[in-house]
């Protein structure tokens, strides 16, 4: 299993926990409460009541423990999700109003679809073409800023073979909620010939070669579902605007 993933879980579980017994134990003692000292009850106030040093260090220390496990486990994954490994594979990440960009190793690029093969580590690196962005990738439990001049890291371990979504976890403008893309994992082999195939249709649009190269993805046109383009051009009003953030466009500029 993805160690992240098995780390990020455990804290999650282990504080939704604890909120949930303490929901539980306030409500119950609060109902308790209501009827224990209801004024009914009691018609004459209670004054013998004035302090408990013992009922004062449980209530401080009890949860000074509670809040310093769940940094501990918060932490742990923390730890993990920066120790990057030395031989990891890198992918370099561009965020771009409104689409991600991909760069692997040979310099092949695709866009939207981020091809990686199973059990690999994998490291990115996170760049930003315009305004600030952040790389979720929900099923890998990461997410990471993407900021204009200066570059961030994360990583992951693929697993199962599959496709997982990837969001923009930032708003960065009109079609941030369109600004989606999808991570596909394949067989090593698999991948190695997709990721190779570049060199011979070098000069060939990324977003028509490479897709279409992967078994049974020919029919996957994902920048066409992502990119409104109806929204871009009648909204954005300015002709150089509409231009950058057409992808077909900001592709060829790339070249
Ligand atoms: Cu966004």
């Amino acid at each position: 299993m993805n160690p992240i993933v098995e780390l990020v879980d455990n804290s999650f579980i282990f504080i939704v926990a604890i909120s949930v017994l303490l929901l539980l134990g306030v409500t119950v003692a609060m109902i308790y409460f209501v009827f224990r000292y209801s004024e009914k009850n009691n018609p004459k106030p209670d004054q013998s009541i004035t302090g408990s040093t013992t009922l004062e260090i449980l209530w401080t220390v009890i949860p000074l423990i509670l809040v310093l496990a769940m940094f501990f486990y918060g932490y742990e994954g923390f730890k993990e999700m920066r120790n990057i490994p030395p031989n990891a594979m890198l992918v370099k990440v561009t965020g771009k109003m409104w689409f991600w960009h991909f760069e692997y190793d040979n310099k092949k690029t695709s866009d939207t679809l981020l091809v990686l093969p199973q059990g690999k580590d994998v490291r990115f690196e996170l760049m930003s073409a315009d305004v600030n962005h952040s790389f979720y990738v929900p099923a890998f439990r990461v997410k990471e800023d993407c900021i204009p001049g200066r570059t961030n890291h994360m990583w992951f371990h693929t697993t199962n073979i599959g496709e997982f979504d990837i969001e923009c976890a930032e708003y960065c403008g009109m079609n941030h909620s369109y600004m989606l893309g999808k991570v596909r994992v394949v067989p090593e082999k698999e991948y190695l010939e997709w990721v190779n195939r570049v060199d011979t249709v070098k000069k060939t649009d990324s977003l028509t070669a490479p897709t279409g190269t992967v078994p049974g993805t020919v029919k996957t046109d994902s920048i066409k579902t992502t990119q409104p383009k109806v929204d871009t051009t009648k909204t954005t009003g300015n002709k150089k605007d509409t231009l950058k953030v057409n992808p077909k466009d900001s592709l060829k500029k790339n070249k």
